[in-house]
């Protein structure tokens, strides 16, 4: 049952001892993760100290380990506030910096920490944090109980659930406490909610280009590829353009929505799941009316997808910046990053789609192997590409890319429709250990990282554990 209640009254814990960091000018630290619900947390959480004042730093962490804590922690800052991460650090984090610490975040957390003062934690108040609370909701809660004219940063909550794919109600929606933020943005008119097809740049690009732009789900011989999206529209006879201009899928009307999407799943051949991923593809959609329409930032789910980028490539203060609010250059920067993520996802899928050889199946494993053709960076979202595609919909994941040495980075993903169950957290342990390298992560998601010339053997440990 969720417990909003108390969930308010542990941030009425935390906030004086926030404000009376602020009005002692006391240095505090901000600490969040780099994906998009990191930098939409952090973000928000930084905003709020700032408009009252703060002598606040925000930082940016690939991964929280007790050593990074103890680097954090000699440098010496009044508090420490961490978000969407260090759940399951809190007891180093207790004994590296005492009382000076705050941890806002939607991971599980031990059932020993949960009544611990200086932690507001999702599931400690009967939200799932996986689905109903990302930590940019958490966090959102966090501003408005530090002063109730922080609604505005709302629109951050909406758009760190989006990227965290917690969009799991009934047709694609929010739910739980990350609706209530919603609902908040809806009020004050910065958001409308909508029921269309979720290609990407559904109200920003032409047809055809919205359609090649569109990766989830990964419509193979279609994702990437403008001219062959182009073509076998032409056949289909839907007006593309009108009074000489390119129409944007928003604009069609619902028989030409219809005829979209029977038209793409008819190129997508009979294959298995081509429907199903199709029909996913209709529901809730968020835009943000402040924003020009002709960006990335008009669609909540393509903002999340532009700070998810940022992330990965390496640059993310520049998908800070645009949270915080900066329009030209960082909002330049940050759309150069997208297309150019874009890109290399694109060029990655086609190269492991287009190579029999890359993909060997065990039953219902799935082991890509993307050495050569996939960045190591981009490993994670091609994978949950892939994970999401019609074709490995049903099936689990796991894939490989040269890393820097001779180390193999190794990232797997449960797919939606998959029936069996798997912990891969688990399993990316075990079989990592099994060849002395280092692995784990969440039951739908984890990672390794290993020796090259042990890949066979740890194909092997995956295989027995999954398909055997
Ligand atoms: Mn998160």
């Amino acid at each position: 049952m969720a417990d909003l209640e108390g969930l308010m009254q542990r941030y009425q814990t935390v906030v004086p001892r926030v404000m009376e960091s602020v009005f002692g000018g006391k240095r505090i630290l901000v600490v969040t993760h780099i994906d998009a619900d990191g930098l939409c947390s952090g973000s928000v959480i930084f905003s709020a100290l700032m408009r009252k004042g703060a002598n606040a730093t925000l930082r940016t962490v690939p991964d929280l380990d007790p050593k990074t804590v103890g680097e954090l922690a000699s440098q010496g800052y009044d508090l420490y506030i961490f978000v969407d991460l260090a759940s399951t650090l809190v007891s180093e984090i207790e004994a590296a910096l005492g009382g000076k610490y705050i941890v806002i975040d939607h991971h599980e957390i031990a059932e020993g920490d949960r009544d611990n003062r200086s932690v507001v934690n999702a599931w400690a108040f009967g939200y799932d944090g996986g689905r109903e609370a990302c930590s940019s909701t958490m966090a959102y809660f966090f501003a408005v109980a530090l002063d109730p004219s922080n609604s505005d940063l709302s629109l951050l909550a909406v758009v760190g659930a989006l990227a965290d794919r917690q969009d799991s109600g009934p047709g694609r929606s929010l739910t739980g406490l990350n609706r209530a933020a919603l609902e908040v943005a809806q009020r004050r008119g910065l958001v409308t909610v909508s029921n269309d097809l979720m290609f990407t740049g559904r109200e920003t690009r032409p047809v055809h280009e919205a359609v090649a732009l569109t990766s989830t789900p990964y419509l193979k011989g279609l994702t990437g590829s403008k001219d062959a999206v182009l073509a076998v529209l032409h056949q289909s006879g839907l007006a593309l353009k009108e009074g000489g201009a390119w129409r944007t899928i928003s604009s069609l009307s619902a028989d030409e929505k219809r005829k979209l999407t029977e038209v793409v799943a008819g190129a997508l051949g009979a294959e298995k799941g081509a429907t199903e991923a199709l029909a996913s593809l209709f529901g809730e959609v968020y835009s943000f009316q402040f924003e020009d329409p002709f960006t990335p930032l008009r669609d909540a789910r393509e903002f999340g997808t532009l700070l998810n980028s940022c992330g990965r490539m390496g640059v993310p203060s520049v998908g800070i910046s645009v949270c915080l609010g900066d329009r030209s250059a960082a909002l330049r920067d940050a759309m150069k990053t997208l297309s150019d993520y874009r890109s290399g996802i694109n060029k990655a899928l086609e190269g492991v789609t287009s190579d029999p050889t890359r993909i060997e199946r065990h039953g219902q494993l799935v082991l890509v192997k993307g050495e050569g053709v996939v960045d190591e960076k981009l490993l994670g979202p091609v994978i949950s590409i892939l994970a999401g595609s019609p074709e490995f919909k049903d099936k689990v994941v796991v894939g490989s890319a040269a890393s820097r040495g001779s180390d193999l980075k190794i990232s797997s993903r449960v797919g939606d429709l998959y029936d069996g169950s798997v912990n891969l957290g688990l399993i990316m342990r075990e079989a990592a250990e099994e060849v002395e390298g280092v692995g784990g992560g969440h039951a739908m998601a984890a990672g390794a990282k290993i020796q090259s010339s042990r890949a066979e053997a740890f194909s092997k440990a995956v295989v027995a554990r999954i398909a055997g």
